[in-house]
C-alpha cells in the first residue's frame, strides 16, 4: 500500500473514531440486527409506555416522514417496522388526527412492493401541489447495497379525507436516480418542495461525499422530471452523511410560519440536516438566494458540529410543516430507545415522537423558539400551585398532589443576585461535557438550581433538569442540563448529562423551565423554548405512583420557585 493511500486511511479511521468517542459512543446509522428484524414479542410491556407522547401499540419506529395538515386532519406518516422492534422491514406508517394530540392508525401509506422501493420505504415528504393535491416523495431502496433512488406517490382518491390509499405509478418512478457524481448508496431523504418565482420547484436530497455533507437541488417545471442544479444548495465538510435535510423560511418580524416557497426581505430561511454521523442535528439561519440556487448561513450562525441544535438530547430525524389552519410551522423530531436492543425485544417496542412543538424566529434573529403545540393544553388534568418556595443550598422541596410520572410542569426560578456565580473556563465549549462535569449534586454559586423529575422517595432514582449560571470575562454564561445519569438503577442503560447553553437575559432575574414528563420520557423547554432538552430514561422505582416531583437548589445563592404550576396529563387517545 502507498504511504497516501496508507495516511488517507489513517485520517479517516482517526477521525471517524474520535467523533464516535467524543460522543460518548452514539452509534450512526440504524444498526442492523438481521436476527432480530422480524422477530415479534409475545407481549408488550407497559411499564415506561408514554401516555401522550405518540407511539404506536407496538414494534420499531423512527423519523416521521411526511408530517401534514390537509382537509381537516393532519397527517403523521412514519418509519415502521410491522414485524419486530429493532430497525427493518421500514414501511411508511400512517395516523391521522384532528388535534395532533389524539391519533387513529390507518392502514400503511407506503410498503416496498416495486422493485424501486423492494428493500425499503425510506424517509422523504408530503408537499401539497396547487390543484393537484397531496404528493408523497420518499426514497425507495432497490437492492441489498442499499442504492438509494427517489419515488413519488399519490393519494388513490384525494378527496378522501383520510388519504387511506397511496398509489405509486410505475411508468414514472423512480423520479430522480443518483447519476454518476452520487454517492448511491447515501442519496435520500427528499424534503418537501417548493416552488419559486421562476415556477419550477425545487426539493433537496441529503448525500455525502467523503466526509462532507451534501444537500443536493433538483428542480422540475412538472413535479415529474427532476434535474439536479449545477451546485448542491449548500454544503459542509467533516459533517458526514447529512440525513432529512429541512429547509423553510421564517418571518422576521412575527411567530406565523410561513409557506414553503416564501422568500426576500422579511424572512430568513433555516437549513436543518440530521447528522448520521452521530446522530444528532444541527441548523442554520441564513440566506437562500433563489436565482443562484444557494443557501448561506448567517456569519453568526455557526456551520458545522457547533451549530446550533432544536434540541440537545435524544431528538432526531425531525421534519417541520406549515399547518395553514393555525398559520404556524410545525416540528417534529423522534426520540430513540436508551435502553439496550435486548430490552427493546422484551418490551416489544421501541421509539417514540416528540411532542409538535410550534417554531418561530426569535427576536435577536440568532435562533429559533420552540413550543409545545398549544393543544397539548387539553389533556391537562388535575393542577398543583407552589407559589415563592425558597429554597436555600442543598434545599429539596417536593411538589406533591400530581401524577409525577405524567405531568406537564412549568415553572419560574428567580434569584436576586449573581454575585455568586463559578467562574466561566473559556475551554468549556461543550455544553454535554460541562452537564457530566458539574451534576446537579456538584455544589455551585448560581445554582443548580431546577426540577428532580421521575424521583424516587429516597432519591435513589431521579433525572435533574437544571440550570447553572457562570460568570465569563464580560457576560454570564447560563448552562441547562438534563441528567440522567441517576434515572435508573437499572445497568445496560445509555444515560447521559445531555447540555446546551441557554442564550437569556439575565436582567429579568429568573429564568422559566418547562418539562413534559411521560413515564420513559423528559423533555423540557428552557427560557420559553430558547434551549430544549429531551431524555429518555427507564426507571426501575420511580414509576406509576412511586414517581416524585421535586424542586432543587444546590447553589450557595438562595433561588426562589416564584411560581410553578403541574398538570397531571391525561391519557391521549392514540390508537
Ligand atoms: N432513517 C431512514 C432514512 C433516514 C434515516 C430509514 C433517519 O431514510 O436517513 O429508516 O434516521
Amino acid at each position: 500500500m502507498g504511504v497516501t493511500k496508507f495516511l488517507t486511511i489513517f485520517v479517516v479511521v482517526f477521525f471517524s473514531l474520535s467523533v464516535i468517542l467524543i460522543n460518548n459512543g452514539v452509534e450512526g446509522f440504524h444498526k442492523i440486527y438481521s436476527h432480530l428484524q422480524s422477530v415479534s414479542a409475545i407481549s408488550v410491556s407497559d411499564l415506561h409506555r408514554t401516555a401522550y407522547h405518540f407511539q404506536p401499540p407496538r414494534n420499531w419506529i423512527n423519523g416521521k416522514t411526511g408530517p401534514m395538515y390537509y382537509n381537516g386532519y393532519y397527517h403523521l406518516f412514519y418509519q415502521y417496522n410491522p414485524n419486530g422492534s429493532v430497525w427493518g422491514n421500514i414501511v411508511w406508517a400512517h395516523s391521522v388526527s384532528k388535534d395532533l394530540v389524539n391519533w387513529k392508525a390507518l392502514e400503511h401509506a407506503l410498503y416496498p412492493s416495486e422493485p424501486f422501493d423492494k428493500f425499503g420505504c425510506w424517509s422523504g415528504s408530503a408537499t401539497v401541489v396547487p390543484g393537484k393535491g397531496p404528493v408523497i416523495l420518499y426514497t425507495g431502496v432497490t437492492d441489498d447495497k442499499n442504492t438509494e433512488v427517489q419515488c413519488y406517490a399519490i393519494p388513490e382518491d384525494s378527496s378522501d379525507p383520510l388519504l387511506r390509499k397511496w398509489i405509486k405509478p410505475d411508468t414514472l418512478n423512480p423520479i430522480v436516480i443518483a447519476d454518476r457524481a452520487i454517492n448511491g448508496s447515501a442519496f435520500r431523504d427528499p424534503t418537501t418542495a417548493w416552488r419559486s418565482n421562476d415556477g419550477h420547484w425545487r426539493m433537496l436530497v441529503g448525500s455525502k461525499r467523503k466526509d462532507r455533507g451534501i444537500a443536493y437541488l433538483y428542480k422540475s417545471k412538472d413535479f415529474i422530471k427532476w434535474v439536479r442544479a449545477k451546485h448542491p444548495i449548500h454544503s459542509k465538510t467533516t459533517t458526514g452523511m447529512w440525513e432529512c435535510p429541512d429547509f423553510f423560511p421564517v418571518a422576521l418580524e412575527s411567530r406565523e410560519g410561513l409557506e414553503m416557497g416564501v422568500h426576500g426581505n422579511n424572512v430568513k430561511h433555516v437549513l436543518k440536516n440530521s447528522l448520521d454521523m452521530t446522530r444528532f442535528e444541527y441548523y442554520t439561519l441564513g440566506t437562500y438566494f433563489p436565482k443562484m440556487d444557494k443557501y448561506v448561513p448567517d456569519n453568526t450562525s455557526e456551520d458545522g458540529w457547533g451549530g446550533l441544535r432544536y434540541d440537545y438530547g435524544n431528538f432526531y430525524a425531525s421534519k417541520s410543516f406549515f399547518d395553514p389552519s393555525k398559520n404556524r410551522r410545525i416540528l417534529w423530531g423522534w426520540a430513540n430507545e436508551s435502553d439496550s436492543k435486548e430490552d427493546d425485544v422484551n418490551k416489544g417496542w421501541a421509539g417514540i415522537q416528540a411532542i409538535p412543538r410550534t417554531i418561530w424566529l426569535d427576536p435577536s434573529r440568532r435562533q429559533l423558539i420552540q413550543w409545545p403545540v398549544e393543544e397539548l393544553n387539553s389533556l391537562r388534568g388535575e393542577k398543583v400551585k407552589m407559589n415563592n418556595q425558597k429554597l436555600n443550598k442543598g434545599d429539596y422541596v417536593q411538589v406533591k398532589g400530581v401524577n409525577a410520572a405524567q405531568v406537564d410542569v412549568e415553572a419560574t426560578f428567580s434569584f436576586s443576585s449573581l454575585d455568586k456565580a463559578e467562574t466561566f473556563d473559556p475551554r468549556w465549549v461543550n455544553a454535554q461535557d460541562l452537564c457530566a462535569q458539574k451534576g446537579s449534586k456538584i455544589q455551585g454559586g448560581v445554582g443548580p438550581f431546577g426540577l428532580l423529575t421521575l424521583a424516587s422517595q429516597d432519591l435513589q432514582e431521579f433525572t435533574p433538569v437544571f440550570f447553572r449560571i457562570f460568570k465569563a470575562q464580560n457576560k454570564h454564561v447560563v448552562l441547562m442540563c438534563s441528567d440522567a445519569t441517576s434515572s435508573s438503577i437499572k445497568i445496560n442503560l445509555y444515560k447521559p448529562s445531555f447540555g446546551g447553553f441557554l442564550d437569556v437575559d439575565l436582567s429579568t432575574g429568573k429564568i422559566p423551565l418547562r418539562s413534559l414528563i411521560d413515564h420513559s420520557v423528559v423533555e423540557s423547554f428552557g427560557a420559553g423554548g430558547k434551549t430544549n432538552i429531551l431524555s429518555r430514561v427507564y426507571p426501575a422505582l420511580a414509576v406509576g405512583n412511586q414517581a416524585h416531583l421535586f424542586v432543587f437548589n444546590n447553589g450557595t445563592e438562595p433561588i426562589n420557585v416564584q411560581n410553578l404550576q403541574a398538570w397531571s396529563m391525561k391519557n391521549a387517545d392514540i390508537q
